[in-house]
């Protein structure tokens, strides 16, 4: 085991990092930018090294100020959080070439993975359902139309190097492939250095539903079932919950297996989410992401497992805890993400937090780094904390959920609780009737 982790991440995930490794018993070490010196994460941690000015790719994002870092204080391993450095192939290869553990998958793995043409490629060989397209990248306008034509319209045009609703054209007709292809690989060049493309039949009303998966580092692998992540605004997700409203147990377990199966054939080790659209009862494959996810919690309240604890004991060669046939499901659990935001227009409001009061009681969790007083810095995403809540089932699940965000007090900056307040009395979202456009909808109706 690990005796000193190095956590290179800030806000609640550092803090939800810090927790896993204070109950493992290992020592910890927080990096911060200057504007983070009074953080939470800064303060609970057993060691801080501040690693530069407020901006991300002079700190956060900084690789030789962090393995600086770990050689300063005697790191073994790194745990990299979300977003930042998490899915950076070379900040893996890095770690690796100082004998310090990445907290993740291989740098080959993580590669793989952000080649979103190579990752749909290996998802197909691996025997994972994929959204029928073109077999790789897409230069040639009458490759394009031939491909188009096969599959039907609409198609999607993606970039290979985008990701995350990134760089994306939808062409309904014929008449709109040109220019779709034309703007989707001029944009993926200016935006990624990389202008290869691929075309997808594209589905009109999906839901979002994602796998998380683990290799256990021996060539095992095991699932931990899905969310569903449909509720979304400009691809920022805002609403998950598991199970799946949408799915059944059989349905469940079998693409669950499908997952566990493929990542022990890529010999993948640690956490994974594997990414689906799901319509009319069939799942396609979009992407799989190598990191640990924000909305992590409503998977670990339905398995009862902790999913950090399980990336520290792969990381460091232990393998996982549970076998699948440990792995139950139970009752329901819904996220939501409290951003410090406008409820509707969803414009950042950084400030100052006066008053911070979270909800309490059986089945509620709160993952936050701020606390009344705490002022939030304009330099980094708008998460300021995640309402987690657990029910016997969705029914439960729902009314604990209206009566905790009823708890939860915010005061002197914007958030999007009063948007939950609303979702929680909506008849569509009571009866789980949503796709991935729903939100959108429902926010442009102003209703
Ligand atoms: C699609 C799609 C429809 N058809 N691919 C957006 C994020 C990126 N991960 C993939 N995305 C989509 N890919 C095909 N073939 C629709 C989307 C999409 C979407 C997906 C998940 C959640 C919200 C979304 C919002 C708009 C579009």
């Amino acid at each position: 085991m690990f005796q000193k982790i190095l956590i290179a991440n800030r806000g609640e995930i550092a803090l939800r990092v810090l927790r896993a490794c204070k109950e493992l018993g290992i020592q910890t070490v927080v990096v911060h930018s200057t504007a983070d010196a009074d953080a939470m994460h800064v303060r609970l941690a057993d060691e801080s090294v501040c690693i530069g000015p407020p901006p991300s790719r002079d700190s956060y994002l900084n690789i030789h100020q962090i393995v600086a870092a770990c050689e300063i204080t005697g790191a073994d391993a790194v745990h990299p959080g979300y977003g930042f450095l998490s899915e950076n192939a070379k900040f893996a290869d890095i770690l690796a070439a100082h004998n310090i553990t990445f907290i993740g998958p291989s740098g080959d793995h993580i590669r793989i993975m952000g080649d979103k043409i190579e990752a749909k490629r290996t998802a197909k060989r691996l025997g994972i359902p994929v959204v029928p397209g073109s077999d790789g990248a897409v230069t040639e306008e009458k490759e394009a139309r031939r491909i188009a034509a096969e599959i039907g319209y609409p198609v999607i045009i993606k970039a290979s190097a985008g990701g995350g609703g990134r760089g994306m054209k939808v062409a309904h007709t014929e008449a709109d492939l040109e220019i779709a292809l034309q703007t989707a690989r001029s944009e993926a060049g200016a935006a990624f250095g990389d202008d290869a493309v691929y075309i997808e039949k594209y589905l009109e009303k999906p839901r979002h539903i994602e796998v998380q998966v683990f290799g256990d580092g021996f060539g095992g692998g095991v699932h931990f079932g899905e969310r569903d992540c449909s509720l979304q605004r400009r691809h920022q997700k805002v609403w998950e919950e598991a199970n799946s409203p949408a799915l059944n147990a059989e349905e469940r377990s079998r693409i669950g297996g499908i997952c566990a199966k493929a990542i022990a054939d890529l010999g993948y080790s640690g956490a994974g989410t594997i990414e689906f659209l799901y319509e009319n009862g069939e799942f396609y494959f979009i992407e799989m992401n190598t990191r640990l996810q924000v909305e992590h919690p409503v998977t670990e309240a339905i398995t009862g497992i902790d999913l950090v604890h399980e990336q520290v004991r792969v990381a460091s060669g232990g393998g996982l805890s549970v076998k699948q046939e440990d792995i139950k499901f139970n009752g329901h659990a819904i996220e939501c993400r409290i951003n410090a935001e406008d409820p509707r227009t969803f414009t950042p409001s950084p400030g100052t937090i006066t008053h911070f009061h979270t909800p309490g009681g059986l089945g509620i969790r709160v993952d936050s780094g701020v606390y009344s007083g705490y002022k939030i810095p304009p330099y980094y995403d708008s998460l300021i904390g995640k309402l987690i809540v657990h029910g016997r089932n969705r029914v439960e699940c729902m009314m604990r959920l209206r009566r905790a965000l009823d708890e939860f007090v915010v005061d002197g900056i914007k958030t999007t609780l009063p948007l939950f307040r609303d979702l929680v009395g909506n008849a569509d979202i009571a009866n789980g009737d949503y796709d991935i456009h729903w939100l959108e909808k429902y926010l442009a109706k102003g209703e």
